[in-house]
């Protein structure tokens, strides 16, 4: 029995077809998955499993690159689930057979520590990412299974995560490690839910309770391999966020996509085993995160050093790294909270990083990406000093691949299964009141609405199929109506997000107004009726033009404001601006007009308004001067966060300087 009170809708039961993400998926499906797969092909990551690499051969392949094939076939799975698409799934299951033939008979299954250091399996799980490369295996078997039925990998994966749970445990002769990159935790759990094999849990909750204890078990493997624990490159375990035990950690340390994925593996831990020390330890986590060390855009990870996090409140903006990854992960734990209680502040982040720093990692036409997402680029210097801006640089030009290619591929498939966010069912259960009068002693289940776009879920509310429809124009408009079609009348609870960034929603229901701010718990706005086929109810979110501060502590934005409309964040572009974005000063009072522009970055709302700009003629050849400098009025326009970089490149500024 789950811990969770809610259970996210499968992505079969979602239908997305809203001008937004609809077209985002088609892109992602059309292009990105094409474009991936061949970059696959042409740097070996596919045909390396084919195993016939040899000393001496170029190309050695990569200890994460099984991990990049597994995160597009993943991808590829969730797109099949509502997308039949011969061709993909063609080359998916021929990807399938070269992954089935390259396993071992043991059930061992990884390129690098078949083809390039077969001695070396297990040696170090501190660097080498052998457990992280078996989990993404893992949640590309659970997503191909789903999405297609084909149980091939599946069977693959058991037999590996069989094999992997008789090397790790407990147990005489057994290993009592864990990964250095956390992943496999989280799909443990998947598989765990896949095939109802309680080993997948048991495994997934040692690797979490192992972490951090003493002795260390990074130093136990270190002197293994003849090596000093102090040796290690990153200095400290706080990097792979193995310093303590998990459930004493109390602030987000170390590389951002490695916490993102461990948090995420501790709440689902958590939600099946009802650890509720785990769900504590989470909890902490999330405030540290999202109160101190994350971007405006959702993005989290300030540093490219270590791509990690550093302190309290230091967030950059022209060196933010914000991998595209991290905010990915950032989503993944930020839907995982979610599901506990349906606490709508969990879901505003979600819609915070999808909207923003997740978007923003791939170009409009799917084809390029960013690793980096810093919420300023200065050309000019990226240009001059690329040795600053640390691996896979921050840059402010997207790149088709990488060298280091997590980030494309996670893209893909968090666009893919984006149905799988926008909601989820309720469990139903009887009533703890004594109250004769309580309806029927019965809480019916229930559907939540998170995230406002346009498509339609299938629900089984106690018995009974429910349609509940969206037609929306959101984020560009905050109106939402749905539709419920019942199969028959039934009674059950709907509750719908009120976002965290909305003031004066409205709501209708079959025309007649329901009072939002009084129904309001947790962010949500609980429906509950008999629902008739053709109920309507239309909820107005309204979009004013909004400045964000940052808290003062952000020394970074002391003085500047961000542009935020719904659940967007907004920036100024050279192309739009001319350079010198940071000579731009926004009066407190100027008006910011928000307009859609069907021709621009494939239709977005633009925001503009008139802004002050410091002068810079008469300057000379000085730096410094005693004499005030004039000031001119200029239009300025600011577009969404996620579309920069789609023009010509040039400087991008998200936080303001506000006079
Ligand atoms: O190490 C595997 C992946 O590569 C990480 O998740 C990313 O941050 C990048 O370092
Ligand atoms: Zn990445």
């Amino acid at each position: 029995m789950s811990a969770r009170e809610l259970t996210p809708l499968s992505l079969d039961r979602v239908e997305i077809n809203g001008p937004f993400w609809g077209h985002r998926q088609a892109v992602n499906r059309e292009v990105t998955l094409r474009a991936e797969y061949q970059h696959c092909k042409e740097t070996g990551r596919i045909d390396a499993w084919k195993l016939d690499w040899e000393p001496g051969m170029p190309n050695p392949p990569h200890h994460f690159w099984d991990s990049d094939v597994a995160k597009w076939l993943e991808a590829v799975g969730y797109t099949l689930a509502t997308h039949p698409d011969e061709e993909l799934k063609a080359r998916a299951d021929e990807v399938i057979d070269m992954i089935a033939e390259a396993q071992q008979d043991d059930g061992y299954l990884n390129i690098h520590f078949t083809t390039v250091e077969p001695r070396n399996r297990w040696a170090n799980l501190r660097d080498m990412h052998e457990l992280y490369c078996a989990g993404h295996l893992m949640e590309a078997a659970v997503a191909y299974y789903e999405g297609t039925g084909d149980r091939q990998l599946l069977d693959v994966l058991c037999r590996y995560a069989d094999y992997i749970d008789s090397v790790f445990g407990p147990g005489e002769g057994q290993k009592r490690g864990y990964p250095g990159h956390e992943e496999i935790e989280l799909a443990l759990v998947k598989l765990y839910r896949a095939t109802g094999k309680a080993r997948y849990l048991d495994l997934a909750t040692f690797f979490i309770d192992e972490r951090g204890r003493q002795p260390h078990y990074f130093d136990i493997e270190a002197r293994r391999r003849g090596e000093g624990p102090g040796d290690y490159r990153f200095g400290t375990y706080d990097y792979a966020q193995a310093h303590l035990p998990v459930r004493e950690q109390t602030t987000a340390e170390g590389h951002a996509v490695r916490a993102m994925y461990l948090y995420s593996g501790m709440a689902d831990v958590a939600a099946e085993t009802g650890d509720d020390s785990l769900l504590a330890a989470c909890e902490r986590l999330w405030e540290n995160v999202t109160q101190r060390r994350m971007y405006v855009t959702g993005g989290v990870g300030s540093s490219s050093h270590g791509e990690r996090f550093t302190i309290d409140y230091d967030l950059p903006n022209d060196l933010a790294y914000a991998e595209t990854c991290a905010a990915i992960g950032l989503v993944f734990w930020a839907h995982r909270m979610l599901q506990f209680e349906g606490d709508g502040r969990y879901a505003d982040v979600m819609e915070r990083a999808l909207y923003n720093g997740v978007l923003s990692g791939v170009s409009l036409k799917g084809d390029k990406f960013f690793y980096a997402n810093p919420l300023e680029a200065i050309p000019a210097l990226y240009e001059a000093r690329p040795d600053l801006f640390g691996r896979d640089a921050i840059s402010y030009t997207r790149q088709g691949w990488f060298s280091c290619a997590c980030c494309p591929p996670n893209l893909a498939r968090l666009i893919a299964s984006l149905g799988q966010y926008i909601y989820s069912e309720s469990e139903g259960g009887e009533s703890q009141s004594d109250s004769p009068k309580e309806y029927a002693a019965h809480i019916p289940e229930g559907i939540y609405v998170h995230l406002y776009v346009g498509g339609s879920g299938t629900f089984d509310v106690d018995g009974r199929e429910v349609v509940l429809s969206q037609e929306t124009r959101y984020p560009w408009e905050g109106e939402v109506t749905i539709t419920v079609q019942p199969e028959a009348r039934v009674r059950f609870p709907l509750a719908l997000r009120i976002p965290g960034w909305s003031r004066g929603a409205t709501l209708q229901v079959n025309g007649q107004p329901v009072d939002v701010a009084s129904q309001l718990e947790r962010g949500y706005v609980k429906l509950e009726r008999v629902w008739e086929p053709g109920d309507r109810v239309v909820l107005d979110l309204p979009m004013p033009v909004e400045r964000v501060e940052a808290h003062p502590s952000v020394a970074e934005d002391c003085g500047r404001v961000a542009i935020q409309r719904g659940p967007l964040v907004y920036c100024l572009e050279q192309v739009d601006n001319g350079p010198n974005l940071r000579g731009i000063v926004l009066p407190a009072d100027a008006e910011l007009q928000a307009t859609f522009k069907e021709g621009l970055l494939g239709g977005v709302v633009a925001i503009e308004g008139e802004a002050k700009r410091r002068d810079r003629g008469q300057w000379d050849n000085a730096l410094y001067r005693t004499v005030p400098s004039a000031s001119e009025t200029v239009p300025i326009r600011a577009i969404p966060y996620y579309a920069w970089a789609n023009r010509e490149p040039g400087e991008m500024l998200v936080w303001i300087r506000q006079g």
